[in-house]
C-alpha cells in the first residue's frame, strides 16, 4: 500500500494537490475537513458540534476525528493506499494513525509538507471565502486557524521527521509545478 500524509497549514494546497494525486495513483482520499463538512451539511449531531468549533478555527477533538478515520480505514480494506489530507493535525492523532495502520500491518509511506508563508495563505483563503462563501474562510477565523496550526499541528512535522518520512515541498507556484514536485517525492518511495 502507498499511504501518504499531505501536510501543511490551512490554505497550503492540501485539498488541491490531493485531487491530482488521487487521479494519478488511485488512492482513497481521507480528508477530515471534507468528512466534517459532510456531517454539517447533513445536519447530524456531530456536524452541529463540529460547526461551532470549525467556525472559530479551532480543532475538533482528537477522539472524534480518530474515530472517523478508523471507520474509513476499516471500510476500505482493499484500497491501493490512502491519502490523509488534513489529518493528523496533532501528535496524538499521528500516534493513533500509526496504531490504526499497524493493526492492518500497514504504515505511513511518506509525509509531504507543503511549505507556504502566512501572507500567501491569507490571500488564498480570503479569495476562496469570496468565491465559495465557506464559513471559516474569513479574516478572523483564518488568523486563528494559522495560530492553531503553529501551536498544535506543526509538531506533527517533527514526529514524521523523526521517522525519516517527512519531505518538504515548496507550495508556492503553479498547481501543476507543485504537483510535479510532489510526484517526484512519491516516485522515490513507490
Ligand atoms: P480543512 O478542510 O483541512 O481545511 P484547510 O486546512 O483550510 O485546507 P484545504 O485543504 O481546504 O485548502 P487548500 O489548502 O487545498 O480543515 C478545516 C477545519 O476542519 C479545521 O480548521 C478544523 O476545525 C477542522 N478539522 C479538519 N481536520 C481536522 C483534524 N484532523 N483534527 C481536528 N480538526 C480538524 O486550498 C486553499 C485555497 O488555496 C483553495 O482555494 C485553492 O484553490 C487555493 N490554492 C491551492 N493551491 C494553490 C496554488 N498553488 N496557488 C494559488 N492558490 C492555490
Amino acid at each position: 500500500m502507498l499511504n501518504l500524509v499531505l501536510f501543511g497549514p490551512p490554505g497550503s494546497g492540501k485539498g488541491t494537490q490531493s485531487e491530482k494525486i488521487i487521479e494519478k495513483y488511485g488512492l482513497v482520499h481521507l480528508s477530515t475537513g471534507d468528512i466534517l463538512r459532510g456531517e454539517i451539511a447533513n445536519k447530524t449531531s456531530l456536524g452541529m458540534k463540529a460547526k461551532e468549533i470549525m467556525d472559530k478555527g479551532e480543532l475538533v477533538s482528537d477522539e472524534i476525528v480518530i474515530g472517523m478515520i478508523g471507520n474509513k480505514i476499516e471500510a476500505n480494506k482493499d484500497a491501493k493506499g490512502f491519502i490523509f489530507d488534513g489529518f493528523p493535525r496533532t501528535v496524538a492523532q499521528a500516534e493513533a494513525l500509526d496504531k490504526l495502520l499497524e493493526e492492518h500491518n500497514e504504515e505511513i509511506t511518506l509525509m509531504i509538507s507543503l511549505e507556504v508563508e502566512k501572507e500567501e495563505l491569507v490571500k488564498r483563503l480570503l479569495k476562496r471565502g469570496e468565491e465559495t462563501g465557506r464559513a471559516d474562510d474569513n479574516l478572523e477565523t483564518i488568523e486563528n486557524r494559522i495560530n492553531v496550526y503553529h501551536q498544535q499541528t506543526s509538531p506533527v512535522k517533527e514526529y514524521y521527521a523523526a521517522q525519516g518520512k517527512a519531505h518538504l515541498v515548496d507550495g508556492v507556484g503553479s498547481i501543476d509545478d507543485i504537483f510535479e514536485k510532489v510526484t517526484d517525492q512519491i516516485e522515490m518511495v513507490k
